[in-house]
């Protein structure tokens, strides 16, 4: 019913009142155009050119720049008559939203193959969207419409990830609840999505913020607490007094807060920890099998971190030299060195470092402790940064040869990673050859490398190869001549039968600080007695614990977090002992809601479970999945850690979420020039700037400059070479392109295609206007091919050029080619490829008389994906009554693919009679036919009634005539 009026709309002119607005408009431009051009022209040609450079600069000047700003007007409208994108695009958004042609219902036929086509969902900034986000959403509805007209079951949904800092901040300063501005930004995001066209099943939408949504983030939650995968411990967190808050990582810069650049230090306090180390090996493991970029996955592999090694402990000494109870256990990747082993560190946080520290050295110890407190891991691993340290004053003994070597402190040793200690070897480590020549330690060679003596002893040497040096008969370890690796086990198999240590694993991955002391997020469901302060679950059945409304969002100063200022929802009583109980008051990370959120899109509604078991096994898993590199590692790591557990404990039915993964590149701003000045402000050339040194710089607008071989110039001075560079869009640059903008001046469409053809999809590419306004152009010239040229009032009139009738061979082939071409570049998400071949297509097309509908209607089918406005418009005039989301795609007939055509023999009664071109796969009938049409071999067919054709497809074609040679009009 909705269809049929959107019909009666679509046929009707459109309103004259349109008309007659746009047609004045034009009118009056083109009157101030030519009174700018004349002036400009007039004053040039009166004054003569010397004259006319004489008249006042300012009059100049304005004149120009009427004329530019009215060419800049008729380029516009130029643009805005291409084709009547602005009148089509609205109309076709409203259609697909009234016909709810995108919506995947409940109960999909299952026998039919599917495609979940996903992208990283948003977080509803109060920025809206920015050119980046249709790069991904583009690709995946060209993916998403493609399938559906495979004839796949797609499911393409979209939703927000809701929760987050900047809402929460805002709140902070200006008092409004993070829902209502979260909302309004989730509106603002949603109708720029749907002004872009993309296919989303608008009814499936989600939102983190949502109590529906967040109750099974909860009881996700809960499972992981049930076993034992989510613990309490006492870590260190960004604590700032001076706000008196903690801050997230990215709050901090440099040591200070990011907001008033007040001192950070690092203090351990009680947390929700998530043990994803659990899954360290699976995690590790099932990327083998992932159709993942090479580089996410070597990402995550690093950030895993496996290694091998082993523990091995050294005894501490008494201050009579005499070995005491304190031993201090190290973890070390190359147990093979262990005799160059000539000092240990202690991390600052190890807990063995205050009952072993000397009287003399403790006020050293203390304070060096402090300074570290308030540096990152980062800045402390930091291999540039010069290295620092105390020694303990203490001594441990080194089990292979015996000797006491000293115990240090420096932070170049984590607490958080293997033991927190080392057994430093600074003749093949290079942290601790520095640290050594630092502090003079002694340092000990005892790994040479196997093709020279070894005795370039000047720098570190980090490889394997010989042992030297390594041999005791007190502790009876021999190992010198054998090789690292063998030394290294034969080391561990000491260790382990004389009990000094042992073979050890270890990852990089640490587990995951699960909580923020923060308001906006999803409340952890969990209560702590009073009496006893033990920590309770909340029932199931209690789900979902909803955020309480909160008037002042402030920091409380005391680190504890904001919600605790929610009195009466933080005073509770447990369901099961009926005893009284404090609420959790720190709340979910932001990572928490995106770690499953795929899994909701598959059956949103479900008030019973997470996700039907049925719909999960049908939709899982997520076939494509699009998105920036910046979560290569931890968003895909934790929602893959939550998704094994889900498998382990039967929520879901594969083992890994994401079957294949894409990062789309960056759009870098449009190029800027910039100019170099010397010290009185006169233009340099750029190369005698980087010699001369740092040097001021000035914006130089992109009319000024020319290209002069491969430098951009000065246009009015060629000798000055400038610096061109792209830069990341960013506010400060003022290089943000808002793809509001340009949907209103181009239309959906042109910007859907324009991303597309940027280059490849999966590179960084650098946004330029006059590339837009080439694939606006080519829509422009697609349109007129089928609609036809305007009517002299600017409008078009209804249906399309098309004519029935057979198309020829050479239009068969351009279309089939197309097919092949963008079939093939769609399957491979080259889509910049795939829009050169239907370029290429409409060039030849517009070489055409005629344009049969067959060929049109097909080539209408393969845009649509693309430019899905236009595509839906051309179709609808082109005669049919419905939209063509799901109309089967076009499929390439090979005949048509083949460049060489072939000449075939023909003969009549086994005589030879002829020859014709044909392709070279071409069918019996179209061999027949194209020698019935040739004009030497028609007369000896024309009329003949035929008895029998032989044909040899390449080879031969022969037509035996009926014997009786009867004209077949006489039969
Ligand atoms: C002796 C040695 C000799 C080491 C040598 C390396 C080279 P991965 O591969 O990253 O696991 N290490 C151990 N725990 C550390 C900590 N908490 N903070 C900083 N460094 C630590 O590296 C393991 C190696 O890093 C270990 O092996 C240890 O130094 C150091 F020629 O032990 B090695």
């Amino acid at each position: 019913m909705l269809h049929t009026q959107l019909h009666i709309q679509l046929l009707q002119p459109p309103p004259l009142h349109r008309h007659a607005l746009s047609f004045s408009a034009y009118g009056r431009r083109k009157f101030t155009t030519t009174s700018a051009a004349t002036a400009v022209a007039v004053g040039k040609s009166c004054f003569g050119k010397g004259v006319w450079n004489g008249v006042s600069r300012s009059i100049r000047n304005s004149a120009t720049k009427e004329l530019s700003e009215v060419e800049e007007q008729d380029r516009k409208e130029s643009i805005r008559r291409a084709y009547p994108f602005h009148e089509i695009e609205p109309r076709w958004q409203r259609f697909w939203e009234e016909n709810r042609t995108f919506r995947t219902p409940d109960d999909v036929d299952t026998s039919k193959p599917k495609f979940y086509v996903l992208d990283m969902f948003p977080y509803p900034s109060g920025a809206g969207l920015h050119v980046g986000h249709p790069l991904g959403y583009t690709a995946t509805d060209i993916l998403a419409r493609f399938k559906r007209m495979q004839g796949y079951n797609v499911l393409h949904p979209m939703g927000w990830d809701a929760f987050g800092l900047p809402a929460e901040q805002y709140a902070i300063e200006t008092g409004t609840h993070p829902k209502i501005t979260t909302t309004r930004n989730i509106a603002r995001f949603r109708s720029q999505l749907k002004s872009l066209g993309f296919s989303y099943d608008w009814e499936r939408e989600i939102s983190t913020i949502e109590p529906e949504y967040y109750k099974w983030t909860q009881w996700i939650f809960l499972q992981l607490l049930k076993r034992g995968l989510a613990y309490q411990a006492e870590v260190p967190v960004n604590w700032c007094p001076a706000l008196g808050t903690v801050l997230a990582n990215e709050e901090v810069v440099d040591g200070v807060s990011e907001r008033g650049g007040h001192p950070v230090i690092r203090k351990p306090m009680r947390q929700w920890i998530l043990k994803i180390t659990a899954y360290a090996d699976r995690l590790l493991e099932d990327l083998d099998d992932l159709n993942w970029p090479e580089s996410v996955k070597e990402m995550q592999r690093n950030w895993i971190g496996r290694s091998e090694g082993a523990e091995v402990e050294f005894c501490v000494l008494n201050s009579d030299g005499q070995e005491s109870d304190n031993k201090i256990t190290v973890y070390t990747t190359r147990p093979d060195t262990i005799f160059g082993a000539t000092y240990l560190v202690l991390a600052p946080e190890h807990f063995l470092l205050s009952s072993l520290v000397s009287t003399v050295q403790s006020k050293y110890v203390e304070e060096y402790k402090e300074i570290a407190s308030r540096k990152s891991d980062l800045e402390r691993t930091e291999l540039q940064k010069e290295k620092t340290g105390v020694f303990s004053g203490a001594y441990a003994r080194n089990p292979a040869n015996g000797e006491a070597i000293p115990i240090w402190v420096a932070d170049y040793v984590l607490g958080s990673y293997g033991t927190g200690a080392i057994m430093a070897v600074p003749a093949h480590d290079t942290r601790d050859h520095e640290f050594a020549l630092k502090y003079d330690i002694p340092i000990c060679w005892v790994v040479t490398p196997n093709d020279i003596n070894g005795d370039d002893f000047e720098k570190p040497y980090p490889g394997e190869g010989l042992i030297i040096n390594s041999s005791s008969s007190t502790t009876a370890l021999d190992i010198n001549g054998l090789s690292s690796k063998v030394a290294a086990s034969k080391v561990i198999e000491w260790a382990e039968k004389t009990a000094h240590g042992k073979k050890k694993v270890n990852y990089k991955l640490r587990d995951w600080l699960f909580a923020r002391q923060r308001y906006w997020g999803e409340p952890i469901p969990v209560s702590f007695l009073d009496d006893s302060g033990e920590s309770v679950p909340l029932p199931e059945t209690e789900l979902p614990l909803t955020l309480p409304e909160l008037d002042d969002f402030t920091p409380t100063g005391t680190g504890e977090p904001p919600l605790s200022k929610a009195v009466s929802w933080v005073k509770t009583t447990d369901p099961l002992s009926g005893k009284p109980a404090r609420r959790e008051t720190s709340t979910m990370p932001q990572w928490a809601g995106s770690c499953w959120y795929y899994l909701r899109f598959m059956d949103p509604k479900n008030s019973d479970s997470l996700v039907d078991k049925k719909k999960e096994m049908y939709w899982s898993p997520v076939d494509v999945y699009v998105g920036g590199a910046e979560h290569a590692v931890l968003h895909l790591l934790y929602s893959r850690f939550w998704h094994k557990v889900l498998y382990d404990i039967g929520v879901v039915s594969t083992k890994e979420p994401f079957k294949c993964v894409i990062n789309q590149g960056i759009i870098l701003g449009e190029v800027q020039y910039m100019a170099c000045k010397d010290q009185d402000g006169n233009y340099i050339s750029a190369e005698t700037a980087a010699t001369l040194g740092e040097q001021a710089q000035e914006r130089i607008p992109e009319e000024k400059v020319t290209k002069s071989g491969e430098y951009f110039v000065l246009k009015e001075n060629p000798d000055i070479r400038l610096i061109a560079r792209a830069h990341k869009m960013s506010k400060s640059r003022g290089n943000v392109i808002n793809p509001d903008d340009v949907v209103l001046e181009y239309g959906a469409d042109s910007l859907r295609l324009y991303e597309m053809f940027m280059g490849p999809f999966r590179d960084s590419k650098v946004w330029n206007t006059s590339g837009i306004e080439g694939v606006h152009r080519f829509l422009g010239r697609t349109w007129r091919l089928i609609v036809g040229a305007p009517l002299p009032n600017g409008a078009y009139s209804d249906g399309t050029v098309v004519v029935d009738g057979e198309p020829t061979v050479d239009q068969l082939r351009s279309l089939h080619r197309c097919i092949d071409k963008v079939t093939e570049e769609i399957d491979g998400t080259r889509f910049n490829t795939g829009i050169s071949a239907m370029m290429e297509f409409i060039n030849a097309a517009y070489k055409w008389d005629k344009h049969p509908r067959s060929i049109i209607e097909a080539f209408v089918l393969l845009l649509s994906p693309y430019a899905p406005h236009m595509a839906e418009e051309l179709w609808f005039r082109l005669g049919h009554k419905s939209s063509l989301a799901y109309e089967t795609f076009p499929k390439a007939n090979p005949a048509y693919l083949k460049d060489s055509t072939i000449v075939l023999p023909v003969q009549i009664n086994g005589k030879m009679r002829g020859t014709i071109e044909v392709e070279e796969g071409c069918a019996e009938e179209d061999a027949f036919n194209l020698a019935s049409s040739d004009e030497r071999l028609s007369k000896f067919l024309d009329g003949k009634s035929i008895k029998k054709r032989i044909y040899v497809p390449g080879k031969i074609l022969n037509v035996i005539l009926d014997s009786k040679n009867v004209k077949v009009g006489t039969r």
